[in-house]
């Protein structure tokens, strides 16, 4: 399928009506919906469709630099490039240890002229997508360094949840970690003991967090899985009211509506040597709370 500016758009469906949409720009996945076709991710109505503007939602890919702590751009170049369909790509070295029963996407993105300007380094980047029978959806970025000399890249899935009011939402998993307070000069500081709740501007790098952390909405007795290997942060966003009326591409009142908890690597980037490969996955499930425990 194309999209709003003609790029080409990939749709992954299972037979149970669960389906993700894949824009080759950026190979940012722009929505993933249940068998009941309920958008589980969040997408800006003011989101900017034209590039080079990455659209604000859905799960942008930020390589090779996080944030703005480097010479590149903001997130990095990827989420701005066009993206390429590989058919066959070489085998995953991880034993694949989930079954066939899934649509898959490979995408591939290599360095254009001007990135190798910007960040001279040969890399392949190769993302394979995939929604699973159960409506599940994985992640697989592998970065390698083609024949170059060492590199290192930080690298997050900013990942955009739809949530139904931000002030009904928890997350459990990240407790008594350290986190870097992006709105302190990343100072350092210690989450207490229960769950993460929100009442305020949130922007935080929870670092060396779990393989596995739980956001639960209330309201709509939904939790999100988020599962990763490879990435041992978590970046932790809500710009709330003041920063998002200084954002054009989100309306006033729609940080309500999100929630941004990115499987990353940034405190400690990776560096790969000439040939080395590094496996970046998520695993992202929405499932239904049973038990919404009232707090
Ligand atoms: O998620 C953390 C963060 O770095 C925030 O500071 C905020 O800038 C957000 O990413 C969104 O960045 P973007 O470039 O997509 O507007």
């Amino acid at each position: 399928v194309k999209d709003w500016n003609g790029i080409d758009q990939i749709v992954l469906k299972v037979p149970s009506g669960a389906s993700v949409r894949v824009s080759l720009h950026g190979g940012q996945v722009v929505s993933w919906r249940n068998e009941k076709g309920e958008e589980l991710l969040f997408t800006s109505s003011k989101a900017i469709f034209k590039p080079p503007k990455a659209m604000r939602g859905g799960i942008p890919i930020c390589f090779p630099q996080f944030g703005n702590c480097g010479s590149l751009e903001q997130h990095g170049f990827a989420r701005n490039r066009i993206w390429s369909i590989e058919n066959d790509p070489p085998p995953l070295n991880t034993n694949s240890k989930f079954g066939s029963g899934k649509a898959t996407i490979n995408l591939l993105l290599k360095p254009t002229d001007d990135n190798l300007k910007s960040w001279p380094h040969c890399f392949e980047f190769r993302l394979r997508i995939c929604l699973f029978m159960d409506g599940h959806l994985s992640m697989t970025s592998r970065v390698r360094n083609v024949n170059g000399k060492p590199f290192s890249f930080s690298f997050a899935y900013h990942t955009y949840l739809s949530v139904s009011d931000i002030s009904e939402v928890r997350i459990e998993g990240l407790e008594t970690l350290d986190y870097l307070d992006n709105l302190s000069q990343r100072e350092r500081f210690t989450e207490q003991g229960d769950a993460i709740t929100f009442e305020s501007e949130v922007d935080r790098v929870y670092v060396g967090s779990p393989t596995v952390i739980a956001v639960l909405d209330h309201e709509k007795k939904r939790t999100f899985l988020i599962r990763k290997e490879g990435l041992p942060d978590t970046v932790v966003w809500n710009p709330w009211e003041k920063k998002s009326r200084s954002m054009l591409d989100l309306g006033d009142e729609e940080y309500k509506q999100m929630l941004c908890v990115d499987a990353a690597a940034i405190e400690k980037p990776i560096t790969l040597k000439p040939n080395e490969e590094w496996t970046g996955r998520l695993e992202l499930s929405s499932v239904l709370s049973t038990c919404c425990h009232d707090h």
